[in-house]
């Protein structure tokens, strides 16, 4: 019988280490193996081609998008950029408009110097993606919810038109975490994660992954995390594995204190607006529902008056951490304009809508009374 999510995040890809029985996968802190002679060996022979404290958690991350195939890279840019390098020269990309700062930087400023080319596009918009396709065409790139003004793209209905001009689909899933979205269940080609955020947990080790149920995908990516080198070492590997065991129940929390929180801000009188899925007055509340199975802990919200007012509050917050990353147990609170999305050109954060007095949370699993009492004596004028 197929095990449920909760019970694969603490078994998947973990038995009993076979010397001691060990119940958790020993941290193989070592940079080779040894051989009985040439090319003779237990299946690993170096750690940048594998680990077996890698070969666990990419098995274990693959099985909770029920893919076959996880591939752990030293970041989620790393990972991103493992993906396009498998994309192949001469590729156009066409990506969401609103995606993470470091990834439009790495897309326009890294990747369009290595023969790629990307259209940033609003894929909310189904028509005018379509309007973008080329015959280089090869890929969409997909976040939903977006970083940082909480976008949703409507991942079966962008996989339906890209897969009629055999595009591939990549989803960004950070936000999320498969505990509440699974982007393959709807026909995407690769998932890649920022493990450094949910399914570490903990904001201490930074880490990406693809994941597909490919196995041609697969082996192109294998062989560029391989090839160039970006891998997480072993004590990362462990502490990410040690993460997912409680993705599950963090998850349900952080969705918790997150749909606590944003009602709450939504009726601040401090607060213009409130960008979380969860609301109904999110412009894709209803897609919120039908693609997600929670609404999850991240959120952004504009306060009346600007930048000032804005430095203020994130000046005035204690338990709420002034810093960037996202998805630990700890609450975060950040500036996208002047933080995470610094790297976007002025005018195109103005175009999306990332302006001075938009704010950014991530909501830990601190009692939620104690995070909303720090909100309200930070938003005090
Ligand atoms: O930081 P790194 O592990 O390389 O992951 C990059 C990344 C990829 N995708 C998304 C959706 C992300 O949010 C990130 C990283 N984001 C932050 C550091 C941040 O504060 O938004």
């Amino acid at each position: 019988m197929s095990q449920r999510f909760e019970t694969r995040a603490i078994h998947a890809g973990q038995e009993p280490e076979p010397a001691y029985g060990a119940v958790c996968t020993p941290v193989y802190m070592t940079s080779t193996f040894a051989q009985s002679a040439p090319g003779v060996h237990k299946g690993y022979d170096y750690s940048r081609a594998d680990n077996p404290t890698r070969t666990a958690l990419e098995q274990n991350l693959a099985s909770l998008e029920n893919a076959r195939h996880g591939i752990c890279f030293a970041s989620g840019c790393a990972a991103t950029a493992a993906v396009i390098h498998w994309l192949g020269q001469g590729a156009h990309i066409i990506s969401m408009d609103d995606v993470y700062g470091g990834t439009r930087r790495l897309f326009s400023q890294v990747f369009s110097k290595a023969a790629r080319t990307f259209d940033f596009v609003d894929l909310t918009d189904l028509d005018a993606f379509e309007q973008h396709i080329k015959p280089e065409t090869a890929a969409v790139w997909i976040e939903t919810p977006t970083n940082p003004l909480m976008k949703l793209v409507d991942i079966e209905a962008v996989v339906e038109r890209a897969k009629r001009h055999g595009l591939k689909v990549i989803v960004d899933n950070t936000f999320m975490s498969p505990y509440f979205q699974q982007p393959l269940s709807f026909g995407a080609d690769v998932v890649v994660h920022s493990c450094t955020k949910y399914l570490g947990g903990h904001s201490d080790v930074v880490m990406g992954v693809a994941i597909t149920d490919d196995d041609g995908i697969a082996e192109h990516l294998h062989f560029i995390q391989k090839s160039v080198g970006a891998t997480p070492g072993p004590m990362d590997c462990f502490l990410v594995l040690r993460g997912t065991k409680t993705l599950a129940v963090r998850m349900k929390q952080h969705d918790e204190n997150g749909r606590r929180i944003a009602a709450w801000l939504d009726a601040h009188p401090a607060v213009e607006r409130v960008i979380y899925p969860g609301l109904e007055s999110h412009p894709q509340h209803e897609l919120a529902k039908r693609q997600m199975n929670g609404f999850g802990g991240m959120m952004s919200f504009v306060v009346k008056g600007g930048l000032e007012p804005a430095t203020r509050l994130l000046k005035r917050c204690k338990i709420f951490t002034l810093a960037e990353s996202l998805g630990g147990v700890e609450s975060l609170i950040e500036h996208p304009a002047i933080m995470t999305h610094a790297s976007v050109p002025p005018e195109i954060r103005q175009e999306l809508g990332i302006d001075d007095g938009l704010i950014r949370i991530s909501t830990g699993i601190e009692h939620v009374d104690d995070l909303i009492a720090d909100l309200a004596f930070a938003l005090e004028s």
